[in-house]
């Protein structure tokens, strides 16, 4: 044996030896996303997933350490296609996959059968997007939702119609989804109470795309404005279809699945889209707690892939890190409850859960279209 050889093995012993403490050291946590990046909505759930990649990577560059390791975070994104069956096989995937939290699904018609698969296997789920009032009226203590519910987005819009724009006669129209519909009840519900008639009602899907037949139908009831609940896929070819028909005058109103930057294009930027009002589940960008530099932020990654969701899908994912760290332990059945004790300052508002997982205070913002961009009323 010749000693220069043995150094040489002790040498490498001891790399080896350093290397696998480091990997030992390193830990990776896992979020899933689950949103449509296939279907009529993908650009809506590009636009989400694109606000969990921007905070995983902010994530990882701040080299966050929970329990005495260094943390890598890692995206495992899943499409739903916004259909509810494969929403919960995304749900299932995930949790056998036994990823650390969930951030999603986008559309309520999705999230909240999943919401029901994510509470058996103990993993929180915080949704951006899905508004239904019914995800958390379950008594899950996995379930959470970072915006305002339709109670209040149907409701405010029924009050602008009603007390500020004294509209009289209003036609509504739902897509039969579990947002669609629950949207436009609260909306008309709200807007008999406050003196409105509705004076026809009639449904489509978030498939269709040919809606002539039931505006004929309005038309000829004549209506002051239509509320349409649904997402903007369908919203924007009803405007164009509104223009064909001559109902240029009638006000176009709907929640935040029509309130996208995408709904003037959609609309093919026909002039009924100045008659739209809608309603998003939160401050207008200007108002938000960190809004304008993280906007510039996501249009610098993201050219022209700005929706809706993205800052809510971003604080969303911090939020579950934020409970993580608060624990000190990734371990979702661990940090689950953390969450029900966050006060953390996102890009979005600042963030508080209700006992049952509803976002404490949420803001709601109007917008109309002015030149093809949605501008904020209040
Ligand atoms: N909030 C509108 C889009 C998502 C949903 O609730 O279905």
């Amino acid at each position: 044996m010749n000693s220069p050889s043995l150094h040489v093995l002790v040498a490498v012993a001891a790399a080896f030896a350093m290397g696998t403490v480091a990997a030992q050291d390193v830990q990776v946590v896992r979020i899933g996303h689950v949103a449509p990046i296939s279907g009529s909505q993908a650009q809506n759930g590009k636009d989400n997933e694109n606000g969990a990649r921007m905070a995983i990577e902010d994530l990882n560059a701040q080299s966050v350490v929970i329990g005495g390791k260094k943390i890598r975070f890692e995206l495992v994104a899943e499409d739903d296609a916004a259909d509810p069956k494969q929403g919960t096989a995304a749900a299932q995937k995930l949790c056998d996959a036994k990823v650390n939290g969930v951030v999603g699904h986008l559309n309520s018609g999705t999230t909240i059968p999943a919401s029901t698969i994510y509470s058996r296997c103990g993993l929180p789920q915080i949704t951006p997007s899905a508004t239904n009032p019914k995800l958390t009226q379950q008594g899950y203590k996995t379930t959470f939702r970072l915006l305002a519910n339709d109670n209040a987005l149907g409701a405010g819009l029924a009050l602008h119609a009603a007390d500020n724009l004294k509209l009289k006669k209003f036609a509504v129209i739902d897509d039969r989804t579990a947002y669609g519909q629950g949207v436009a009840e609260v909306f008309k519900k709200t807007a008999m109470a406050r003196g409105i008639q509705i004076v026809d009602e009639q449904y489509t899907s978030d498939k269709a795309t040919d809606f002539m037949a039931i505006l004929t139908a309005i038309k000829a009831k004549a209506p002051d404005g239509i509320f349409f609940g649904g997402m903007d896929p369908q919203g924007g070819p009803m405007l164009r279809q509104m223009e064909q028909l001559g109902m240029v005058k009638v006000k176009f109103f709907g929640g935040d699945g029509i309130c996208t930057a995408k709904l003037a294009e959609l609309s093919g930027g026909v002039g009924a889209l100045g008659n739209v009002v809608c309603a998003e589940g939160g401050a207008s960008f200007d108002k938000m707690p960190g809004g304008k530099a993280w906007r510039a932020r996501y249009d610098a990654k993201y050219p022209g892939q700005y929706q809706l969701y993205a800052p809510y899908v971003y604080d969303a994912t911090m939020v579950l890190v934020d409970a993580m760290k608060r624990a000190n332990s990734t371990d979702p059945k661990v940090y689950a409850a953390k969450l029900f004790e966050t006060t953390y300052t996102g890009v979005t508002a600042k963030i508080a859960f209700e006992a049952d997982g509803e976002l404490k205070n949420p803001m709601m913002t109007l917008y109309v279209y002015k030149d093809g961009k949605r501008v904020p009323l209040n």
